[in-house]
Parts: C-alpha cells; sequence; structure tokens
C-alpha cells in the first residue's frame, strides 16, 4: 500500500477507458466525492482481448491519460478480473464503484468494503465514438459521394 494512500480514504475502479471522453470523466469525478485518494484500474490490451473488446487507443497512452485526469491519484494496469480483492487489500480500499451497466456485477467484493454502482452518463460511449471515426473516415466518404453521384444520375433519368 502507498505511504499517501495509507492516510486517506481510498475509491477504487477498474475500466478500459478507450478514446477517453466525459462519461469516464464524469464517473472518475462522482467516485472521487466519495473518498480522498482515487485509483484507476486500467485494462491492458491483453486483457481487453480476453473481455472480446477492440480498442483503439494502446494501453500505454490510455493508462498516461487516466493518470493525468486531475481526480486521479493513481493509475495502475487491470490484467485479470481476479485481481480485484488483492488490489483491494493492498491499497486499504474503503469504497469499490463503478457505473451502474455493472450493476450487481461485484457484490462479491462487498466482504472486502463497500460497494457503488454509480448512474452512467447518457449519450456517449467508446463504441459510439469509434463509429462517429468510422463515418468521417476519408474512403467511407468517397464511397458515399460515389453512391450520391449514381442516386443523382438516377434521379435525373426520371425527371
Ligand atoms: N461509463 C460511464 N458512462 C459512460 C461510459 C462509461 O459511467 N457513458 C463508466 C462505465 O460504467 C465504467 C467506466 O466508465 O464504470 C469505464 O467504462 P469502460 O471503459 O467501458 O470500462 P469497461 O470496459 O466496462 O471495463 O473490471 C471492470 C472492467 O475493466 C470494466
Amino acid at each position: 500500500m502507498s505511504p499517501e494512500s495509507q492516510r486517506k480514504k481510498v475509491v477504487l475502479t477498474y475500466g478500459t477507458f478507450d478514446l477517453f471522453h466525459v462519461g469516464h470523466l464524469n464517473l472518475l469525478e462522482r467516485l472521487k466525492a466519495l473518498g480522498d485518494y482515487l485509483i484507476v484500474g486500467v485494462s491492458t490490451d491483453e486483457f481487453n482481448a480476453g473481455k472480446g473488446k477492440q480498442t483503439i487507443i494502446p494501453f500505454v497512452d490510455r493508462l498516461k491519460i487516466v493518470q493525468s485526469v486531475k481526480c486521479v491519484d493513481l493509475a495502475i494496469a487491470e490484467e485479470s478480473w481476479t485481481q480485484k480483492a488483492d488490489d483491494i487489500r493492498r491499497y486499504g480500499v474503503s469504497v469499490f464503484g463503478m457505473g451502474a451497466d455493472w450493476e450487481g456485477k461485484f457484490d462479491d467484493l462487498r466482504q472486502y468494503c463497500e460497494v457503488v454502482y454509480l448512474p452512467r452518463t447518457e449519450g456517449i460511449s467508446s463504441t459510439s465514438l469509434k463509429q462517429l471515426t468510422r463515418v468521417l473516415d476519408k474512403g467511407h466518404i468517397e464511397d458515399l459521394k460515389q453512391a450520391l453521384g449514381i442516386i443523382s444520375a438516377i434521379v435525373d433519368k426520371l425527371e
């Protein structure tokens, strides 16, 4: 347990944090408000592969981004589903928290610390951002232009 976290109310969470967005930030800030030392486990690329999650931003960069978020005190690697109990003990965690899409999934950790599930931020997700980047992809725009040309030619014939 890091000396700094020993004297504080420690809060812990985990996530992929791909294409970091305001939904992630809102959750981290809400979690920090529950204590005074926030530790965030960031899923490694290998662990994400196990979750069947394809990430855009590599682990090293996702870890650096999360560590640089003002309300985050320590960012660590999340390498397995089973490390949570060890991390709770190692860092003297008082509160484990996740977004509500995980409601009930980590209730087994209540034997070690308080477990909370906080409301998600609606209207934004890493998945929707990935879809948006695809639409903005130049190749995709060329396809759309060609399709538009074909449709215009058909409409001209109908007039
Ligand atoms: N989140 C949120 N609002 C959003 C999107 C995400 O509150 N619009 C929350 C999620 O509920 C989660 C955290 O932000 O608590 C991180 O989300 P992801 O990066 O999608 O993490 P996930 O892939 O769910 O991995 O062991 C737990 C896993 O590592 C969680």
